[in-house]
């Protein structure tokens, strides 16, 4: 018996701002809150997709909230296959270009549908996707750290069975990165996976003489040493480096991996579903990894990462950043440093009561 494809009936987009366990500090500023806009896909098949996408700022849920409402109302009774309907985005915004808040709105329809596929298949995406559910090894993300002040809340990461610890650079000089950086070393030991994140902060002169400084500390990857969009930039500090690069959570559609891949920008990458086009994005970049032998990891988004790294042939790591988790009935759940994807579909239910509380 054929099941017939779901259409989609109506979309609707809420914009929250929901607290956070604990605050984010980058080289540009603190992220106390997470302002998030809740995507719901009705579909006639009485099944509803849903997703979240993260909008860095309060000022623009209401913008992305319309985008993606009067986007939906335009795809009202287009059955829910999201090859066909990424390109159908890709023909409406070609020429207004969708890099930005647009693409955002693409990415987190784009994962809506899929989560309708699979609640309809009455299977986790993953294994609508060819793959089976598996514990994915996670690192705990932070802001900036200090060794002496956050110790406890280090420790309770390594009592979770957190293998991995990712921490934020490029808040103050070089000295004091070194200074973070070997008191954390120092705290976890040497089995410990240590990320560092410097968000794009620096020039390569300065990341390259930065990173020479950190080389004695083991760490696992420098992130984002210079502008996301300078590639070249990014290769220049690759080629002396001691310590591999690792980038993508701000590069858009699998387009952009490609010239990234090309420039030889990183040694490892890390799509954001929210901008890479959602699930059918990174299914792209997948396989783009695979080809070039790039381990991939992702960003942000645990629950719906943890199904694509499950059919991800390079994948790498899961970043654990609770964003969402005061807003959902079933949130991402860490198991001995691990997350597996739960479904059906996306595994996302919003808890309502608690949407009522932050919707603004
Ligand atoms: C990051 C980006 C956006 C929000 C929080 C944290 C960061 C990361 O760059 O890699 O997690
Ligand atoms: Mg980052």
């Amino acid at each position: 018996m054929s099941q017939s494809i779901p259409a989609i009936r109506s979309v609707t987009a809420r914009g929250l701002v929901v607290p956070i366990p604990r605050p984010v500090k980058n080289a540009f500023g603190v992220i106390d809150a997470a302002p998030l806009v809740l995507i719901d896909v009705a579909t006639d098949q009485g099944v509803t997709g849903r997703s979240y996408i993260f909008a860095y700022a309060k000022l623009t849920l209401r913008p992305l909230a319309h985008l993606i409402e009067e986007t939906g109302r335009e795809l009202t009774g287009r059955p829910v296959a999201p090859f066909d309907l990424m390109a159908a985005m890709d023909a409406k915004f070609r020429l207004l270009g969708w890099q930005g808040l647009v693409g955002m709105a693409v990415s987190g329809l784009d994962m809506a549908y899929w989560d309708a596929l699979g609640k309809v298949a009455g299977k986790p995406l993953a294994e609508l996707l060819g793959g089976s559910p598996k514990p994915i090894k996670a690192y705990d993300s932070y802001g900036v750290v200090d060794p002496v002040a956050d110790e406890k809340a280090l420790r309770r990461s390594l009592e979770q069975g957190f293998r991995g610890i990712k921490i934020k650079g490029g808040d103050g000089d070089a000295a004091n990165d070194e200074r973070v950086v070997r008191g954390v070393r120092a705290l976890l030991g040497p089995d410990v996976a240590l990320m560092l994140d410097f968000n794009q902060s620096l020039d390569p002169s300065e990341a390259t003489r930065r990173i020479a400084r950190l080389a004695p500390y083991d760490l696992h990857w420098i992130e984002e040493p210079v502008p996301q969009e300078n590639l070249l930039g990014h290769a220049r500090v690759r080629e002396t480096s001691p310590i591999p690069i690792q980038a993508g959570e701000n590069w858009w559609f699998p387009r952009g991996f490609a010239e990234a891949i090309a420039a030889g920008a990183s040694d490892f990458i890390m799509p954001d579903l929210m901008k890479v086009g959602g699930v059918t994005g990174w299914l792209q970049v997948a396989g783009q990894a695979d080809a070039a032998s790039i381990p991939m990891s992702s960003h942000l988004f645990a629950e719906a990462s943890a199904h694509m790294l499950t059919v991800t042939p390079t994948a790498h790591w899961l970043e654990f950043l609770d964003f969402a988790g005061a807003v959902l009935e079933n949130p991402a759940k860490i198991v001995d440093g691990t997350v597996t994807a739960r479904g059906p579909g996306l595994g996302l239910q919003w808890n309502e009561a608690a949407v009522a509380k932050y919707v603004v």
